[in-house]
């Protein structure tokens, strides 16, 4: 409704100062003048389009792994060897395979959301969203959760497990100051994620206990420049609604640093909707098209498309090539969520 107005305005305001111009160049300037007051009135309405597609003035200072990190970073690889030993260990077995143990912590952390905007997390590790685990299909994985929160929380992770690693039954709740260890195989291969399964389940996901776990195939994916992207939001003022959407926590983060890739690159994006309240979301992204692989446990006959959309909990694995050099621009296509936040920029660099 604002922007509407706003619209409003501003093209009164640029037709009054059209026609005010017009009238005072009556006569032989006339021509020139209108085209010139048009610049003027073309370059306002750019300019305030502008600064409203940008959304906040100002920048976040995140806390912790900053989005730029957090796209490329699994199994603790932004933390110096001797800190990242605290929280991943990795031991081969005897079938080739990998134990992959890792500590998690459930941990109370104000986060800043979007400039000035402050969230009241609950947050794996300190951060929104938690780490991402990665391990190849038929690893062990061994995850210690530690609650250091102020509610009983859980992980519960996608994929095959027996039911006691569930976390998602009531005796299965980890209490404050409690822990527990979840192990199992890591199958199937594909892109999966984690959360907290403790109840109200919406606001325990909602409050930023999620992240992602990613299952690599035997045989390999082919070498690819990966990101991970977590499609979010946050309800600031707890009214069962967001008022901030993002892909990963911050809003419009990756239109002031945006993404960079190299043209005629593969490039590979694991891509999660842990949005809550809002049953849909999407990812649209402009000039391109990419291939998409549902949940990512199959690798022929992906999706061929430019949009795609994820109810809550959906992913996919998305890979594509940038044809041209510059900025293409990515957000949701639900126009709202775009214009709160979720919306980012990659840009290609090199040569066709
Ligand atoms: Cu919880």
């Amino acid at each position: 409704m604002f922007w509407k107005q706003q619209s409003r305005r501003v093209t009164r305001r640029s037709w009054l100062q059209l026609a005010g111009l017009g009238s005072l160049a009556a006569g032989g300037g006339l021509l020139t003048s209108r085209v010139a007051s048009q610049e003027r009135a073309v370059g306002l309405t750019v300019m305030e389009h502008a600064a409203h597609t940008m959304g906040p003035v100002g920048r976040v200072t995140p806390v912790g792994v900053s989005p730029t990190t957090y796209l490329r970073s699994w199994n603790f690889s932004e933390l110096a060897p001797e800190r990242r030993a605290k929280f991943y260990r990795e031991t081969p077995r005897p079938d080739g395979s990998l134990l992959r143990e890792y500590e998690i912590h459930a941990v109370d952390r104000e986060i800043e959301i979007a400039p000035g905007v402050f969230f009241p997390a609950w947050t794996f590790n300190g951060q929104v969203p938690g780490p991402t685990l990665r391990a190849t299909e038929g690893d062990r994985v061994r995850v210690r959760f530690v609650n250091q929160g102020s509610h009983p929380h859980t992980m519960h992770f996608h994929g095959w497990h027996p039911p006691e690693m569930d976390g998602s039954l009531p005796d299965q709740q980890v209490m404050p100051g409690g822990a527990f260890v979840y192990e199992f195989d890591a199958e199937p291969y594909g892109m999966h994620l984690y959360h907290c399964h403790a109840l109200p389940l919406k606001r325990h996901i909602h409050k930023g206990l999620y992240g992602v776990f990613i299952i690599d195939p035997r045989d390999a994916r082919p070498d690819a420049d990966e990101m991970v992207m977590v499609m979010n939001g946050f309800d600031t003022n707890f009214d069962n609604d967001n008022e901030v959407y993002a892909v990963n926590t911050v809003a419009h983060y990756y239109m002031h640093e945006p993404i960079r890739v190299r043209v005629g690159d593969l490039v590979r994006l694991y891509l999660v909707n842990l949005t809550e309240f809002d049953l849909v979301n999407s990812f649209h992204l402009h000039g391109m098209f990419f291939d998409a692989h549902r949940t990512g446990t199959r690798r022929d006959a992906p999706e061929h498309t430019d949009t795609i959309m994820l109810c809550q909990g959906e992913r996919a694995v998305l890979e594509t090539r940038f044809r041209y050099p510059g900025d293409f621009m990515f957000h949701a296509h639900q126009s709202e969520f775009a214009e709160l936040g979720w919306m980012g920029l990659f840009r290609a660099e090199g040569t066709p």
